[in-house]
């Protein structure tokens, strides 16, 4: 089994590789692909040494799957010439997620969707992932009628220069290469990613769209504020939830408790509930804060913390990765 990590240098790349091997994925190749300027380079994976390719060389080289956290641009050019030599490419961007003939994936909910047919398949958005892994279970139960999402998002969904940036401002030194239009170290950007339609962001945009195509269910609405925080742990999802049907509290607890890669963490009399400082580097989605709307009926208010990276992003993707392989698609 030859795997193409491509943006095998990037953050989410060097928790894929972590992944890769805590989980033994059973790959017999590496085949690690980065910018011209890193071909050549060597990385360690599971104590073996592998050497950085080009893109042209690992089409070449016609590996079973790609993973790809490389953006839009790079999946849209290339992920087509993996498919075109027989690859299944696992992509991370959101280049391909809303397109019809692509397959918008979180294993736990929909990975019965795909088939040996499906060449491109989108890893969806991380605040998208946390968000559906505790919406879907209760939505099956009580019928969503509306949802208001959140986020508290950490710097490393923006990346190193992000991550570098928010260190750099905490160590005093403003003298620092800014991603963000402004500080972020003791503030918090109303602003992830660009602005787009109606004055939302387009990380917005993906909380409003992603989970109707993951849930397969349009019946229900969704209104998203996504905020950026100096954190590095996890991103963070303040979540209202108004049901067509009503619900008991500890039936909730319940069905989230029983629900893979749900962790509840809900006991505010000892201040137990989720946190991102406590999420790093875990691969479960935390929910906790779980009440009553006491405005109105119906509604429910929770808080769902998980390590985008992990989760958010390379677990999920080797996930889906593993259910082909079990599944004899690729
Ligand atoms: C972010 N979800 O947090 C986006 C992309 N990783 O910036």
């Amino acid at each position: 089994m030859k795997v193409a990590l491509v943006g095998a240098t990037g953050m989410v790349g060097q928790v894929m590789l972590k992944v890769l091997e805590e989980r033994n994925f059973p790959l017999t190749e590496l085949i690690p692909v980065a910018s011209e300027k890193s071909v050549g380079k060597v990385i360690n994976f599971k104590g073996k040494e592998y050497q950085i390719v080009s893109m042209q060389t690992a089409i070449d080289m016609k590996p079973e799957i790609a993973l790809f956290s490389a953006g839009g641009s790079t999946s849209l050019e290339f992920a087509p010439k993996f498919a075109a030599v027989g690859t299944t490419v696992i992509d991370n961007s959101s280049a391909w997620r809303m397109e019809a003939d692509k397959k918008l994936i979180v294993p736990e909910i929909n990975a019965k969707e795909l088939s040996k047919e499906d060449k491109i398949i989108a890893n969806p958005n991380c605040s998208t992932i946390q968000l559906v892994m505790v919406l879907h279970p209760l939505n099956l139960k009580y019928n969503l009628k509306r949802v208001i999402v959140s986020t508290y998002q950490s710097v490393t969904g923006t990346g190193k220069n992000a991550v570098d940036q928010l260190n750099a401002e905490i160590a005093g030194n403003s003298d620092v290469a800014k991603v963000y239009p402004y500080e972020i170290f003791k503030n918090a950007l109303p602003q992830c990613d660009v602005f787009s339609n109606d004055d939302y962001t387009k990380e917005e945009i993906k909380l409003m769209t992603e989970p109707k195509k993951i849930m397969g269910d349009q019946t229900f609405n969704i209104t998203a504020t996504a905020v950026r925080v100096p954190v590095q742990g996890g991103h963070s999802e303040s979540v209202n939830i108004e049901f067509e049907n009503d619900f008991d509290l500890d039936e909730v607890r319940k069905i989230l408790s029983n629900t893979p890669g749900v962790i509840v963490l809900d006991d505010v009399k000892n201040s137990i509930y989720p946190m991102p400082l406590y999420a790093e580097g875990k691969d479960e989605v935390f929910v906790g804060r779980i009440r009553k709307d006491l405005s109105q009926p119906k509604t429910l208010n929770m808080w769902i913390v998980a390590d985008n990276l992990r989760k958010g992003a390379a677990t999920n993707a080797v996930q889906i990765a593993e259910y082909l392989l079990e599944n004899k698609l690729v």
